[in-house]
C-alpha cells in the first residue's frame, strides 16, 4: 500500500518538481574508462542481447529505471515477484532479469564480469555477476502477470523465449545502443529533464502509447493538460509493444502529423525505448516510475492501461480499471500524479469530442473500435474525418494497402504422409495461374535440402528449421509476395512465433492438414512409418515423438477420400473469405 504523504499537497508539489527537474544518476563511466573497458572486455564471456534486453539495458543505463542499477539479483527479484518492492522496500513492480541459456550459465559464476553486447557484436556494458539461479517462472507469471497462461504475452515470452538461467548484479555502462531512426526525436531522462528545464515547463503529463493516435485521443490529451495545468509530453513506446501492433517507423510518422494539432509550445513529443509486457496494474506503476524518472509530474492512466488481451478462456486478464486502482494506491510513492483517462466520444449533433460521462441523454454518439478500424484499412473502406485526421490516415494507408495488395503466407502443418505438399504444390499452381503477386513454395523436404541441410529431428533442431522457415516467409510477406510453408511443424509455441513475426507484415494462415496417423500410416509412402515403428528412424512425429495439434487454425482439411484439387480449392475459398485474393 502507499505510504500516506506526510507533506501537503502543495509541499509535495514543490519536493516533486525539485525531485523531478536534478539529474538522474545515470550508470555510463567517462568516454575514457569506456575506452579502456572495452580493451580489457576481450578477454570476458560475451552474451549477444536479445531485443528485449536491449531495451531494459539501455533502460538501466540511462536512468530510465533507477533506482535500479543492474539486471535484478535473486533476493531483489524474489521480493519484487512477491511484494512489488525490492528487498530494501522500495517500490519496484517489474522484474528486470537477464535471462540466459544453460550453456551460457555452465561458464559464468558470482564474481566475474561478462561483456554485455548488441546483435552486431558491439559492447555496450559490464555485468558484474552476482547471482546467478533457475526461476521458477510459473511463480513468476501467475505473480507479475496475474496468471500462468501463455495467452499473455509476457508469460508466453517467460516460457517460450526466455532463457531457463537468470544472472544478475550490476552494470557498469559503456555505451547506449545504437539508433539510426528518429534520433532527434530520441531522450535520455537527463535530456528531458533538461530540456523542461529550460523552458520552465514545471508540470508535465506524460502520456503513454502504443497506437497511433487519432481525434479522440488528441482531444483526451489536451483536456488533460489543461485539467492539470500541465505542459503535455507524448511519450510513445518504439521498443517492445504487443505482437501485430503498428510498427514504430508508423506510428512515430503519424504522431508527428498529430503533434501540429496542438497550440504551439504547449506539447511534445519523444520517444521511449521501452519493452512493454503488457502486465496491465503492475504496468501502470512501472510506467509511472519510468515517467516520473524522465521529469514528468503527471500521468494519464486509461481504462485497461497495457493490458494484454484476452486469456485463453476468452476472458480479460485484468479489470478494466484495476490498474488506476494500484496507480492511485501507489501515487505518492510513485512520485508522480495520476490523470484519469477520460473516455472521449464523438458527439454527432455538436460535431466535437466529450467525455462520455458528459454526454447528454439522447444525443447520437459516434465510434470507430480498432477493430472496426482494421476492416476498414484492409478492405480499403472510408475512414471519416471525425475519425482521425486525414495525416494519420494516408500514413496507415500507406503502410496497409488494402489486403489484396499485401503479402500473405499460407502455413500448413500436420504429420508426415499428410498431404501438405502435394495441397501446397496444387495451391501454388493456382495462386500462380492467377497472377498479381509472386509465390513461394517452402516444402519442408525442400527447406531441409537447403536452408537447414544440417539439421534433425530433436525439438531444438525442429524449431531452428521452423523459425528459419518463419523468417524467409516474413521476408517474402513483407515484401508483398506470396509464402507457402509446407513442414510438419509440431509444436505449438514455435507455430504461434512464426505467426507472430509474420502478422508483423501481412495475414498468416494456418491450414491444418488433418490426415489421421492411422491414414498417413496407411498410405506410408515413403515407407518411413515402418522404419519408425521398427525403430530404425528415432523421434518421429507421431509415433516417438509428439504432434501438437493446432486448436484454432484458420482452416482445417480433411484429406481422406478428398481430391488434391478440391483441398487446394478449399484454401483458395478461404482466401478470398478473408480478402486475400479474388477467385
Ligand atoms: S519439422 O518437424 O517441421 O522440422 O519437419 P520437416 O522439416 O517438415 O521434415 C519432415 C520431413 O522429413 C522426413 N523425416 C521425418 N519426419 C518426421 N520425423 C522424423 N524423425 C523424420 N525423419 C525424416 C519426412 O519425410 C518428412 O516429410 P513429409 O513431407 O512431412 O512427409
Amino acid at each position: 500500500m502507499g505510504t500516506p504523504s506526510p507533506f501537503s499537497t502543495a509541499i509535495w508539489y514543490d519536493l516533486m518538481q525539485l525531485a523531478t527537474h536534478a539529474p538522474i544518476p545515470e550508470l555510463y563511466v567517462s568516454y575514457d574508462s569506456a575506452q579502456k573497458l572495452k580493451r580489457e572486455a576481450a578477454d570476458l564471456p560475451s552474451w549477444d542481447l536479445s531485443p528485449r534486453q536491449i531495451c531494459d539495458l539501455e533502460l538501466l543505463m540511462n536512468g530510465g529505471f533507477s533506482p535500479l542499477k543492474g539486471f535484478l539479483g535473486q533476493a531483489d527479484y524474489d521480493s519484487v515477484v512477491d511484494t512489488m518492492r525490492l528487498a530494501d522496500g522500495t517500490l519496484w513492480p517489474m522484474p528486470i532479469t537477464l535471462d540466459v541459456s544453460d550453456t551460457f550459465a555452465d561458464g559464468v559464476a558470482p564474481g566475474q564480469d561478462i561483456a554485455l553486447r548488441d546483435r552486431e557484436g558491439v559492447i555496450l556494458a559490464i555485468l558484474s555477476v552476482t547471482d546467478k539461479w533457475s526461476p521458477d517462472k510459473s511463480r513468476e507469471a501467475a505473480a507479475v502477470f496475474g496468471a500462468d497462461d501463455d495467452a499473455h504475452p509476457a508469460v508466453n515470452y517467460l516460457h517460450n523465449e526466455a532463457g531457463s538461467v537468470y544472472i544478475g548484479g550490476p552494470i557498469t555502462g559503456i555505451q547506449p545502443p545504437v539508433h539510426y531512426d528518429f534520433k532527434m526525436r530520441r531522450d535520455t531522462p537527463n535530456e528531458l529533464r533538461a530540456y523542461f528545464r529550460k523552458l520552465g515547463w514545471r508540470r508535465v503529463v506524460a502520456f503513454q502509447t502504443r497506437n497511433p493516435l487519432h481525434r479522440a485521443h488528441q482531444e483526451l490529451t489536451f483536456r488533460a493538460a489543461k485539467e492539470a495545468q500541465a505542459n503535455l509530453l507524448i511519450h510513445p513506446v518504439v521498443g517492445l509493444t504487443k505482437p501485430g501492433d503498428v510498427d514504430h517507423f508508423t506510428r512515430v510518422r503519424c504522431y508527428e502529423a498529430v503533434l501540429d494539432k496542438y497550440p504551439a509550445s504547449t506539447t511534445t513529443m519523444s520517444l521511449l525505448n521501452l519493452a512493454m509486457r503488457m502486465a496491465g496494474p503492475r504496468e501502470a506503476v512501472w510506467h509511472g516510475l519510468i515517467r516520473k524518472n524522465h521529469g514528468c509530474t503527471h500521468m494519464i492512466v486509461g481504462r485497461d492501461h497495457a493490458g494484454p488481451g484476452k486469456n485463453s478462456a476468452g476472458e480479460d486478464f485484468y479489470g478494466p480499471y484495476d490498474a488506476q486502482e494500484l496507480f492511485r494506491a501507489h501515487q505518492e510513492e510513485i512520485g508522480i500524479e495520476m490523470v484519469d483517462f477520460k473516455h472521449m466520444v464523438y458527439v454527432q449533433d455538436r460535431a466535437q469530442y466529450e467525455p462520455a460521462d458528459e454526454v447528454e441523454d439522447g444525443a447520437t454518439v459516434l465510434n470507430i473500435s480498432g477493430t472496426e478500424l482494421r476492416r476498414r484499412l484492409r478492405e480499403g473502406l472510408e475512414i471519416p474525418e471525425w475519425f482521425s485526421f486525414p495525416e494519420v490516415v494516408a500514413q496507415l494507408r500507406d503502410r496497409y494497402p488494402p489486403r489484396s495488395q499485401q503479402g500473405f503466407t499460407v502455413f500448413f502443418t500436420g504429420l508426415s504422409g499428410s498431404g501438405k505438399s502435394t495441397v501446397a504444390n496444387a495451391l501454388m499452381v493456382k495462386l500462380m495461374e492467377m497472377g498479381g503477386r509472386p509465390v513461394t513454395l517452402l516444402d519442408g523436404d525442400i527447406v531441409r535440402k537447403n536452408l537447414s541441410s544440417e539439421l534433425g529431428f530433436s525439438k531444438e533442431h525442429r524449431d531452428l528449421n521452423i523459425r528459419r522457415i518463419g523468417y524467409v516467409a516474413s521476408e517474402i510477406t513483407k515484401n508483398g509476395g506470396i509464402a507457402i510453408c509446407a513442414p510438419i511443424a509440431p509444436y505449438t509455441a514455435t507455430r504461434r512465433a512464426v505467426r507472430e513475426e509474420i502478422e508483423a507484415f501481412g495475414a498468416f494462415v494456418e491450414v491444418h492438414v488433418a490426415t489421421s496417423l492411422e491414414e498417413c500410416e496407411r498410405r506410408d509412402r515413403k515407407g518411413l512409418y515402418k522404419l519408425a515403428r521398427e525403430g530404425k528412424i528415432k523421434e518421429f512425429t507421431g509415433i516417438s515423438d509428439p504432434y501438437e495439434t493446432p486448436a484454432k487454425p484458420e482452416l482445417s482439411l480433411d484429406t481422406e477420400n478428398v481430391e488434391v484439387d478440391h483441398c487446394a480449392h478449399q484454401v483458395l475459398l478461404k482466401l478470398e473469405q478473408m480478402g486475400l485474393v479474388a477467385v
